[in-house]
C-alpha cells in the first residue's frame, strides 16, 4: 500500500517530514515519481493534472490538501465511485478564525480611520467604538471554518448570525437559511464575512443587489473565493459609500493583476490568499484518521458531494 501526493503546486517536503514523523510505516510517494501505479491506494491532492487520478487501479480515496474543492471538481475525468474527502485541519481552522477576528476587530475598533488620522498627523479626542455587543457580525457560511469563526466572535461578545443551507445550533449565533434568511442576515449585518464554498449557487452572491441590502457603511471581508464577488459591483458600492471598507484575500484572478483597482483603492485591504493555509503536521492527523476509518470499514469524513459541489 502506498500514498501518493499528486499536485502541481504543493511543496512535498513538509508532507514527507510529517509522514516520516507520524506514519513512518507508510510508503509515501510524490507525483510524478509514482512507482507501480497498482500500489497507490490513497491520493493526496491539490491542483492535480486533470485526468491523472484515473490512472490508479487500486485507488480507495482521494483526500484534498485544502478546504475548497471547486477546482478539483472541474476535472471531467475524476475516477468514478471513488470517495473524495475534504481536508479539515485544526491549524487551517484556527488560522481562518484568526483572520476573521483580526479584520472584524480592525473594523470594530475603526483602525482604517485611525490609520488615516495618523497619516494626517491628526489627533481627534475620544474616537469612540461601541462595545462589541452593540456590533452585528454576519457570516455567509457556517461550516467548519465559518462555524469556528462565528463561535469565537460570539465568545468575544459580538452579536453574531450566520447563513447556511441547513439550520445550525452554535451557542450565541443566530442561524438563517434560504433566500429570505439571506435578505434578513444582510439587512442586519454591520460587518459581513464570506466563508462559503464556491458553487454554482454561490458564485457572484456578493453583487449589486445583495450589497444594497446591507446597512449603509457596512464592512465586507472575503476570505472564501474571489468568484463569490462581482468585483465591479463591489467597487461601485465602495465608491458610493454603501460599503465603507473591504478586506479581500481572494480574487477572480490570482495573483491579483498589478493594474487591478483593488490594489490602490483607499478603502480596500488586500491580502494574497493567505487568510489561512494548510499546515502539514496537523493536516496529516485528519488524513491518517480517515485512512484508519477506511481500514476499519467506517465512513470517511467530510465527504465531498460532487452534485452539491462542496
Ligand atoms: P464547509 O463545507 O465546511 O462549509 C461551507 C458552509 O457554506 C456550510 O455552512 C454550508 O451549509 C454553506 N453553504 C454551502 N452552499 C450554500 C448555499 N448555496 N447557501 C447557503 N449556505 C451554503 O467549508 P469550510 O468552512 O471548510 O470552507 C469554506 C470555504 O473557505 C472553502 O470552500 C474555501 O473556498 C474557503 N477557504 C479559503 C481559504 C483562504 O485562505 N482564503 C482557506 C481555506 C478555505 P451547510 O452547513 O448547511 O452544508
Ligand atoms: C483552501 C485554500 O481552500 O487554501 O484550503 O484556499
Amino acid at each position: 500500500m502506498a500514498v501518493l501526493l499528486c499536485s502541481r503546486t504543493v511543496d512535498p517536503e513538509p508532507w514527507r517530514a510529517a509522514f516520516r514523523a507520524q506514519a513512518p510505516e507508510i510508503d509515501f510517494r510524490v507525483w510524478p515519481e509514482t512507482g507501480p501505479v497498482e500500489d497507490i491506494e490513497f491520493i493526496l491532492t491539490w491542483l492535480h493534472p486533470p485526468g491523472e487520478l484515473r490512472r490508479y487501479p487500486r485507488l480507495k480515496a482521494v483526500l484534498t490538501l485544502g478546504a475548497g474543492v471547486e477546482k478539483l471538481l472541474l476535472d471531467p475525468d475524476l475516477p468514478p465511485g471513488i470517495p473524495i474527502v475534504r481536508l479539515v485541519d485544526r491549524a487551517l481552522t484556527a488560522g481562518m478564525s484568526e483572520y476573521a477576528l483580526l479584520h472584524v476587530l480592525r473594523y470594530h475598533r475603526q483602525m482604517p480611520e485611525l490609520e488615516a488620522m495618523q497619516r494626517r498627523a491628526e489627533w481627534i479626542d475620544e474616537v469612540e467604538s461601541p462595545p462589541a455587543w452593540e456590533r452585528r457580525v454576519g457570516l455567509l457560511g457556517l461550516g467548519v471554518l465559518g462555524g469556528d469563526a462565528a463561535a469565537k466572535l460570539a465568545a468575544l461578545g459580538f452579536q453574531v448570525a450566520g447563513w447556511s443551507l441547513s439550520k445550525k445550533s452554535i451557542s450565541g449565533v443566530a442561524s438563517y437559511t434560504g433566500e429570505e434568511g439571506l435578505a434578513k442576515l444582510l439587512a442586519w449585518s454591520q460587518i459581513l464575512v464570506c466563508l462559503l464554498p464556491l458553487t454554482s449557487s454561490t458564485r457572484g452572491i456578493v453583487n449589486a443587489r445583495t450589497l444594497a441590502l446591507l446597512p449603509r457603511g457596512a464592512f465586507f471581508i472575503n476570505c472564501a473565493r474571489g468568484g463569490h464577488v462581482v468585483e465591479s459591483d463591489l467597487l461601485a458600492a465602495l465608491d458610493s459609500g454603501q460599503i465603507a471598507h473591504a478586506t479581500l484575500d481572494v480574487f477572480a484572478e490570482e495573483p491579483l493583476p498589478p493594474s487591478h483597482p483593488f490594489w490602490r483603492h483607499p478603502r480596500v485591504t488586500v491580502t494574497p490568499h493567505n487568510a489561512s493555509l494548510t499546515w502539514a503536521p496537523t493536516a496529516i492527523e485528519h488524513i491518517l484518521a480517515n485512512m484508519k476509518r477506511h481500514a476499519a470499514g467506517e465512513p470517511m469524513s467530510p465527504l465531498v458531494d460532487p452534485k452539491r459541489e462542496y
